[in-house]
């Protein structure tokens, strides 16, 4: 095959001498990670310190999942695996799908019924995934899948699968190569506590130390709480989760940092959500507004220089936004005299 001169590096090529992956192990990749650090002037002014967005909407499939999955896939064809499995509340099983249609092997996945949004899981039945909607929740999937690993040869590939966490800390290399050491605080929403624990990972590797503030949504908030949570309610559908799987690495992750894990309630996740789309022109996923929301409500408690992670993408979830916007389309017949209204504001 030709190379042409902007032929993407996979991550894994990018980061090997930080990653378990030798010359020569197969990849399967879509062209993740280097995703956009943008500064976002609206919310700096609002907390008083530089604030920067890192977007990992970028990815292939629209969240950071794919840093994760490209290894734990890659991971997955080395060891001869034909399947893999998760559980997931919409974005892991829309990595998992691409990645596998990729490499060509199966794809099985478990979702709450009725509780992942529209775009996650059309991307997911496109690609050809198993999909398997449950009638419960996603810790009860999470515990299927588990079990059925252990009675079948099928690699699983949520962030309890090592790989996955070597894959996401490399959004922490990025942030040390573009910001250094100047980087003061990490927001990042939690909800397996997967993602805070790669970063801390990938932080901790190259000796950078930001404090790292991790939001959970109120009504799914195990480790602000102390305990599981058996029916976790959220508009933020990607972190709807009760007992998360990396909650204890998590909690140390924030306080080795000089962080913390604390709540934002939905209101205040959809207040973030409208201001970012509105004035930054940065439309994510509820769960990705978490981050500053939580930024917005506590402050930047002396930070500088500040990161709110962007974990997905809006277009996944075209529900939360179109009940944020109701009423706002107008409506109008063909006719020239109504429309000049309309489109000057005068309707
Ligand atoms: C957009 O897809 O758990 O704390 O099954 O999709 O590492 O779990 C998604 C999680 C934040 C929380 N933002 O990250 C799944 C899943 C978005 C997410 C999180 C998720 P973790």
């Amino acid at each position: 095959m030709r190379v042409a001169p902007h032929t993407p590096i996979a991550l894994i090529e990018r980061y090997r001498e930080h990653l378990p992956f030798a010359e020569g192990d197969p990849i399967v990749s879509l062209n993740e990670g280097g995703t956009p650090l943008l500064p976002a002037p609206i919310i700096s002014e609002q907390v008083g310190a530089d604030v920067y967005f890192k977007c990992e909407g970028a990815n292939p499939t629209g969240s950071f999942k794919d840093r994760g999955m490209t290894c734990a896939v890659s991971a997955a064809i080395r060891d001869g695996a034909k399947a893999v499995i998760c559980a997931s509340t919409g974005n892991t099983a829309a990595s998992a799908a691409a990645y596998a249609a990729r490499a060509g092997i199966t794809c099985a996945v478990i979702v709450p019924e009725g509780r992942i949004a529209r775009g996650k899981l059309a991307q997911t039945l496109i690609h050809g995934a198993r999909a398997i909607s449950l009638q419960g929740s996603f810790d009860e999937a999470l515990r299927i899948v588990r079990k059925l690993v252990e009675e079948h040869p099928i690699a699983l590939v949520n962030s309890l699968n090592e790989f996955r966490m070597e894959g996401q800390k490399t959004a922490a290399f990025e942030l040390v190569e573009e910001l250094g050491s100047e980087l003061d605080l990490l927001c990042i929403p939690v909800g397996n506590a997967g993602n805070i624990t790669a970063y801390w990972r990938g932080f901790s590797e190259l000796s950078v130390a930001p404090r790292l503030f991790g939001f959970q949504a109120e009504g799914a908030a195990p480790l602000v709480l102390g305990h599981a949570v058996e029916h976790p309610e959220t508009v933020a559908s990607a972190i709807r989760i009760g007992k998360p799987a990396r909650g204890e690495q998590a909690l140390r992750a924030a306080e080795e940092s000089g962080g913390c894990i604390r709540t934002v309630s939905d209101t205040e996740i959809l207040s973030a959500y409208r201001l970012m789309a509105a004035r930054e022109g940065m439309f994510v996923e509820p769960a990705s507004a978490a981050s500053v929301a939580g930024l917005l409500k506590y402050g930047a408690e002396g930070a500088k220089t500040v990161v709110c992670v962007l974990t997905g993408r809006g277009i996944k979830d075209p529900e939360a936004a179109l009940a944020q916007t109701e009423g706002a389309i107008i409506r109008c017949p063909v006719d020239m005299e109504a429309i000049e209204a309309a489109v000057l504001g005068e309707a």
